[in-house]
């Protein structure tokens, strides 16, 4: 086996600090920025890092912000603006042709623009008139299901629960998310299984832990806070182990920037003891076999399973007739393998398991989490200290806004409630999500496209045709901090209405007002802004949110929409009064520096499911639905005579079908591209396609080669990507990988896990045409 490069480096530690600092200089928001981090996580007087959703850490006495939160910051609070005079500069033709990389770069959004077909520019406008618009245009639509209003995960509870109230007061639920697009398949399967859709977990149950199964997720890169307490747990006795197509070198060591005498003493913490490089889509029949293996041996609770689940005997009639063949094919490991990984699991008196959007952007994604949850509940992991579901959130606030009811298929429940406080009717039909919203607007039944944050076209497969559709409504809004590609392909009225960012302090008639957000972990805390907005125009999205509803649903709205966006005390009395779990917020989110925890009742054992006990769920797929894929994909292909060599998934022979699947970088934060670098996978650039060593020598290809990606769609078009540089990863065999967002367009929207409608953007198959030898180098 040929020797991969890897990156010998801990986690974190200096490296990270200073290419954070860098992007700090980068983004010359060095002064703004290093302020802001100072009150980063801070509980009396800062703000919520706008990163990631991983918790505080309760112990923290000095700054609690790592690479990641401190290049978001340095995004949101450079100095540079995308004013009037940068649009008078740049026609929308001329920053089409700009990266994701140039447009983030471009500034900060300062001021309320309009689109001028006729100059093919931005050009500023007032609120009074962009509101004006807005009223005219969705008052004309012939039902209020022919617009769709989209949220990204960054905007705080307050003015999420007006947003959804907003919308629903106009008489939709066409409220998609950017949850339909990452942890949409948790919350479906949990909330089935277990009766609420959230982390059975606190911060706390990492320290008790002894078993630690980390599902295709990267925290060294997207939450590297979570390496802190992985270290820790490990330094504890708790085994770790990663399941993931790649050796994710972040994981390997960690040196912990919160610890300056660990800096300064170069010492660094192992983390993970063994990485399980299964094929990609193969989760659930690894997770299958161990549960054979677990059931079969008699190794499970029987006591947890008797008391308080239902469902065992069609889960162990399906695990019976699962064959071993079929496990080591579905996820590339062997048996005696796997059986080591149950005997561990067997063992643990405490297990968590943690995942990612490894776990949930299939097409599989939900037969995914179903398995893990089944393992947990055969072994009685929840509701103990020390155990439990871990499903890691990406935007910081992602799951407070579906708290707050930014939800496309409200429960009944919610709507009765926001009725009873509000006295109004609100609309009953589910409303549309990512994915049927995007087909929606492509058909052209969408004639409105709101967007309180996000990158829609661009996170969203199928970008291209999306933009496209852009162009045909009647009215695009974007309420946002920063340029995007999503904003440049405008409907017939189009605004950009800028907001003030998390950092920034938020002064109303009424005061200073703080805002709230919901971590991974259902925790809920204050966030307060501290530094002057960028431009004296923006305004709160609270403020946007009032004014629009204000001038759309007009004066005989009984909901006071301005004194909620002044005084955010008043929107805390209705959230109290209409969401389960927040009585008396306004008392508990001030009683204790880190606000509260909200009432999980899974953690208590209360399962608030349709049996009323915590539900084992079989499987949808069959276990080798990936390996078979790529069988069906390989026979095709050799049908076209281009290949005769027959595929075997773990010793795959001359093949060119392969499962692609993205991932992110420490440089980007999802779609806002901060550089080019990642220092874990050793490369200097994003046009990179990541494959085993063995794997080039084998086609005779070699690293710095040129290779196109290709697929055919569910239309039988080819989609094509590259070319892409051939870049040496430890990866799985058949697995190959890139950079998100920029291989959207290669996916079509019909490839999605069945209930949740969730892209499989993590398995994609794939055929690879060899362009070119070349020799182009991609390492930093
Ligand atoms: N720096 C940074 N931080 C971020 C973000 C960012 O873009 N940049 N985004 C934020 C958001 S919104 C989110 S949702 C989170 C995402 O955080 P993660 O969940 O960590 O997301 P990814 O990097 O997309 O993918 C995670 C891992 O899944 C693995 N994987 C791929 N396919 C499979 C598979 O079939 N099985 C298994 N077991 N693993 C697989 C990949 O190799 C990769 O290591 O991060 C958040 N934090
Ligand atoms: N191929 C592939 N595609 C994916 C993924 C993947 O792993 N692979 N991951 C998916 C996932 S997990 C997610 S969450 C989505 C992300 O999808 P989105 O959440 O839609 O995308 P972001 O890139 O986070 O959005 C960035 C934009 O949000 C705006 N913004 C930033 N801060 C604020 C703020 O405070 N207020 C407002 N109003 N606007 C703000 C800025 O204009 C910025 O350009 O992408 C998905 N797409
Ligand atoms: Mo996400």
């Amino acid at each position: 086996m040929r020797k991969i490069p890897v990156y010998i480096h801990p986690a974190a530690g200096w490296p990270a600090l200073i290419a954070s600092t860098r992007t700090l200089m980068d983004y010359k928001a060095f002064l703004r920025g290093s302020i802001s981090v100072l009150h980063s996580n801070q509980p009396k007087d800062g703000f919520d890092c706008p990163g990631c959703a991983w918790p505080d850490h309760k112990s923290h006495k000095t700054i609690d912000v790592c690479e990641n939160g401190i290049k978001v910051i340095a995004s949101e609070t450079m100095n540079r603006r995308a004013d009037a005079a940068f649009f008078a500069k740049n026609t929308l033709t001329a920053l089409r042709g700009w990266s994701g990389y140039e447009l983030e770069h471009s500034g900060r959004l300062s001021e309320p623009l309009y689109y001028d077909a006729d100059q093919d520019r931005y050009l500023p406008i007032s609120w009074q008139v962009a509101y004006e618009v807005i009223a005219e245009q969705l008052k004309q639509l012939d039902s209020p299901d022919e617009a769709l209003f989209y949220t990204s995960g960054r905007v705080t509870n307050e003015p999420a629960f007006m947003f959804q109230l907003f919308v629903r007061c106009f008489g939709t639920n066409n409220l998609p998310d950017c949850s339909n697009m990452c942890h949409e398949p948790t919350s479906v399967m949990l909330g089935k299984q277990l009766g609420i859709g959230k982390a059975t977990v606190i911060l706390e149950d990492f320290e008790q832990a002894k078993l630690i199964l980390l599902f295709g997720q990267n925290p060294a890169t997207n939450h590297p806070r979570m390496l802190e307490m992985l270290a820790h747990a490990h330094k504890q006795g708790c085994r770790i182990i990663s399941i993931n197509p790649m050796r994710e070198q972040g994981l390997s060591k960690f040196r912990n920037p919160q610890k300056p005498s660990h800096m300064a003493a170069g010492q660094s913490d192992e983390m993970v003891d063994e990485v399980i490089q299964i094929q990609i889509g193969g989760d659930a029949a690894l997770l299958t076999g161990i549960a054979k293996w677990l059931t079969k041996n008699g190794k499970i609770n029987n006591d947890f399973i008797e008391q308080h689940t239902s469902g065992y005997d069609e889960l162990d009639a399906w695990l019976r007739q699962q064959s071993w063949t079929d496990v080591e094919l579905g996820c590339g490991i062997s048996k005696a393998e796997i059986i080591t990984l149950a005997k561990l699991v067997a063992d643990s008196p405490a297990t968590i398991c943690t995942w990612g959007m490894g776990i949930t952007q299939h097409v599989q994604g939900e037969d995914n989490v179903a398995m893990i949850t089944n393992l947990l509940l055969l072994m009685g992991m929840i509701g103990i200290d020390g155990a439990g579901a871990s499903p890691v959130r990406g935007h910081s606030n992602v799951q407070g806004d579906r708290t707050m009811g930014i939800h496309e298929r409200p429960k009944q429940s919610l709507l009765d409630s926001l009725e009873r406080v509000f006295k109004q009717p609100m609309p009953q039909e589910d409303g549309l999500d990512v994915v049927t919203g995007a087909k929606a607007l492509i058909k052209g039944d969408i004639k409105a496209f709101i967007s309180m944050g996000g990158n829609y076209a661009v996170a969203a497969p199928d970008k291209s045709a999306i933009q496209t559709a852009l162009t045909s409504t009647q009215l695009n809004v974007f309420v946002a901090t920063k340029l995007n590609e999503t904003m440049l392909y405008p409907g017939k009225n189009n605004l950009i209405l800028p907001c003030i960012g998390r950092t920034e302090r938020l002064i109303t008639v009424k005061g200073e007002q703080f805002a709230t957000i919901e971590d991974s972990m259902c925790q809920v805390v204050p966030t307060r802004g501290r530094l002057e907005p960028i431009s004296n125009t923006l305004k709160s999205e609270a403020q946007i949110v009032a004014d629009m509803a204000t001038h759309v649903l007009g004066a005989d709205s009984s909901i006071p929409w301005q004194a909620m966006s002044a005084d955010f005390d008043v929107v805390r009395d209705y959230i109290a009064q209409a969401i389960e779990g927040f009585e008396n917020f306004n008392q508990r989110i001030r009683a204790a520096e880190r606000g509260f925890h909200l009432y999980h009742s899974a953690r208590h054992r209360v399962w608030n499911t349709e049996s009323g006990k915590a539900q084992f769920e079989v499987p949808k797929y069959p276990i080798t639905y990936v390996a078979t894929q790529m069988r069906q994909t390989t026979s095709n292909y050799q049908n076209n005579s281009v290949n005769n060599h027959t595929l075997d998934i773990r010793q795959p022979a001359e093949q060119k079908v392969w499962q692609l699947t993205s991932v992110r970088s420490h440089d980007q934060f999802n779609t806002m591209i901060f550089g080019f670098k990642d220092r874990y996978r050793q490369t200097d650039r994003r046009d990179v396609l990541f494959m085993h060593p063995d794997e080039m020598s084998r086609l005779g290809w070699q690293k710095g080669d040129q290779v196109m990606v290709s697929r055919q769609d569910s239309q039988n078009a080819r989609r094509t990507l590259g070319p892409l540089i051939l870049t040496e990863m430890d990866i799985a065999a058949n697995a190959v990988a890139t950079y998100y967002p920029e291989c959207n367009d290669l996916l079509d929207l019909d490839s999605h896990a069945p209930d949740s409608k969730t892209p499989a953007y993590k398995s994609v198959t794939v055929l690879l045409e060899h362009l070119e030898q070349g020799s182009i180098a991609t390492a930093v």
